[in-house]
């Protein structure tokens, strides 16, 4: 990939009846469409969910050449049941700076399940600030490097992590991390059987959240939270529409407890605020590589 010139989005969506089956997207250089393309026809066809009756795809020249961002650095939390996972999922937010009142009316949301985009809440009030409720605010327009992509799988196959499922996510949420004015994301799949979800933060870095649901629940969503609920509208416009490229992977660490990821903070920052102390519910937007969204 050069440049920005000759750049595409590349988008699928699958559907049976009105319900969603799955999606993907990335940015990809001219020559990469037609592979990218069969790649994501046959993901659709080989759903856990069962075969879609329509797929869409989208092939679109990028608006103009896409923001450079680094990845989050990954780790996976020890967790031992739903319940751990959720409580250690509310502690990961509440030290991202996210309210108590916010944090539950995201997990209600994502109990709830059935929505294709993302909750947009307010970290603080915990109110909903998306136009449409239902659908919700989609990340969307972005993508990883080639470059970026084999240092990816290279790093995630050490750990046996490396399935499309997780590298999407990662993207997905290093370009959300990258928006001016987001404190933290929470993620529960919607897909029955995978339950592995995960909590990112520019300041906590992409968190695995093993268990955190039943296998065969059909609960699962996103929300994101912000600390600029009055520019709502230019960050989902952000999030929505701004091509953002990883260009750069971190570090992709092991499976560590909640202990070692403070550890892990307290010896990134020297002398620096402690992102997880026990007083700190500042840390958000103290680090990450160069904050976009502007
Ligand atoms: N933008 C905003 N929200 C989205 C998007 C998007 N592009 N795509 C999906 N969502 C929302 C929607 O509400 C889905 O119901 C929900 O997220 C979950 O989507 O490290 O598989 O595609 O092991 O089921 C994360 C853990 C897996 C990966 C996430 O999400 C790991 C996953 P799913
Ligand atoms: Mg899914």
């Amino acid at each position: 990939m050069k440049g920005g010139k000759g750049l595409y989005s590349v988008r699928m969506r699958a559907e049976r009846g009105h319900a969603h089956i799955s999606g993907a997207e990335g940015i990809f250089g001219e020559n990469d469409i037609g592979e990218t393309v069969l790649a994501y026809v046959a993901r659709a066809l080989h759903h856990s969910k069962g075969a879609p009756d329509t797929l869409e795809l989208k092939v679109e020249l990028l608006p103009r050449p896409p923001a450079l961002i680094s990845a989050l650095p990954v780790c996976t939390l020890k967790t031992t049941c739903p319940a751990d996972a959720k409580r250690k999922a509310a502690l990961l937010l509440a030290r991202a700076g996210v309210s108590e009142r916010a944090i539950g009316k995201a997990f209600r949301i994502l109990s709830a399940g059935r929505m294709r985009g993302a909750a947009l809440l307010d970290a603080a009030g915990g109110e909903r600030l998306e136009p449409d409720r239902k659908r919700g605010v989609r990340a969307s327009m972005l993508g990883i490097s080639r470059g970026a992509m084999k240092s990816l799988e290279a790093a995630l196959s050490e750990k046996k992590l490396d399935h499309p499922r997780v590298k999407d996510a990662l993207v997905l949420a290093s370009k959300v991390a990258s928006a001016d004015g987001i404190a933290a994301e929470l993620c529960i799949s919607d897909d029955p059987d995978y339950t592995t979800g995960y909590v990112a933060a520019p300041a906590l870095g992409y968190v695995r959240l093993p268990r955190i649901k039943k296998k065969g629940s059909l609960e699962g969503g996103r929300a994101f939270f912000t600390t600029k609920a009055s520019a709502a509208s230019r960050l989902a416009r952000y999030l929505e529409e701004t091509p953002v490229l990883v260009g750069k992977i971190s570090e992709i660490g092991d499976i560590i407890t909640l202990h070692g990821l403070q550890a892990r903070h307290n010896h990134r920052k020297p002398g620096g605020k402690k992102i997880l102390g026990k007083k700190d519910r500042t840390g958000r937007a103290a680090s990450g590589p160069g904050r976009l969204g502007r």
